[in-house]
């Protein structure tokens, strides 16, 4: 006889919605692995499911991921792979994946004590890149992404095991009120949305640009919105938000002239590696879900190792 554990996070069988309480813990080993945030600012992504730091990459450090971005965006090695997503409808950048592995900057923003020291106190482990991106949403042509919990996507679609993933996104131009900035729901973190739908082999190739499966329902939405509310966040370029891989989460589409430029590095825990997708799906890519690439990130303020023989 085959016995198969159930599946705490569920998602996207024939079974209806259904609103689960989380089971993993927003800040791992007490916050203690690392000391990156105060105890103030720990207490607050736990309870938010997302902290905003404001000014912490300097005017200048944020032009040179900028001018990086856009040479990328131009490169026609890079235009030419499959790396690159375009806005549905037009030929607009949308996203790059992979950015930290096609550019020796992204790799050290990757590895930024800014960035890795927090997320290896909030996962309370050494983290990998699980997927990094810069979406573009360029003035009048960037499109929505709707509401939607990463870890949802990344447990049926990567085989994620457990919420032990982060979100960090970089602002490089200013997200205001009008360019389509994220948006957030606070204290959704606390509740998986499983949703409807079964995933059709190789989704990715519609969903990165708008996202038809593991859409949640609305009276989820509803409810999470009514409890928590909703935060946008707005800052100058050079403000970081974190945010956890299942706080419900979009962004609207940018109909203003102003372009908002963010890149995103996903830190996944080295004991949340991947295992199969659900369902017998076919993994997805190497550059949109690492599977091989999964050995820890060096920080760049690691002292150096010394190797016998040295
Ligand atoms: O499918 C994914 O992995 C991506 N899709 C969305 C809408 N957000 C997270 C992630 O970048
Ligand atoms: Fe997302």
């Amino acid at each position: 006889m085959v016995t198969t554990m159930s599946d705490l996070y569920d998602s996207r069988t024939d079974r209806g919605t259904a609103i689960i309480a989380r089971q993993d813990p927003v800040v791992y080993a007490g916050g203690a692995y690392a000391q990156a945030l105060s105890a103030q600012q720990l207490a607050s992504y736990e309870s938010d499911g997302f902290l905003l730091i404001e000014d912490l990459f300097s005017a200048a450090e944020v032009q040179a991921l900028l001018d990086e971005i856009q040479r990328m965006g131009k490169d026609p090695a890079i235009l030419g792979g499959e790396e690159v997503i375009t806005e549905p409808g037009s030929d607009a950048l949308r996203s790059v994946f992979r950015v930290h592995e096609l550019s020796p900057l992204l790799n050290k923003l990757a590895r930024d004590p800014r960035l890795i020291h927090v997320a290896r106190q909030i996962l309370g482990s050494e983290v990998y890149i699980h997927q990094s991106r810069a979406n573009m949403k360029p003035g009048f042509k960037g499109k929505e992404f709707y509401w939607h919990s990463d870890f949802e996507t990344w447990h049926v679609e990567d085989g994620m095991p457990s919420m032990r993933a982060l979100s960090c996104s970089l602002l490089l131009t200013e997200n205001n009120a009008c360019n389509g900035p994220l948006m957030l729901v606070p204290g959704s973190q606390r509740h998986f949305i499983s949703c409807q739908g079964k995933t059709p082999e190789n989704n990715y190739r519609s969903s990165l640009k708008k996202q038809e499966y593991g859409v949640p329902d609305p009276v989820s939405l509803q409810l999470l919105a009514e409890q928590g509310g909703i935060r946008a966040m707005t800052g100058g370029a050079g403000s970081v938000v974190f945010f956890d891989c299942n706080t419900m989460h979009g962004s609207n589409g940018n109909i203003s002239p102003w372009p908002r430029a963010n890149v995103f590095m996903v830190y996944n825990s080295v004991e949340n590696r991947l295992s199969p997708p659900k369902y017998g799906l076919a993994p997805r890519p190497e550059h949109i879900a690492a599977r091989r690439g999964n050995a820890a990130l060096v920080p760049l303020d690691a002292p150096a190792t010394v190797h016998a023989g040295d």
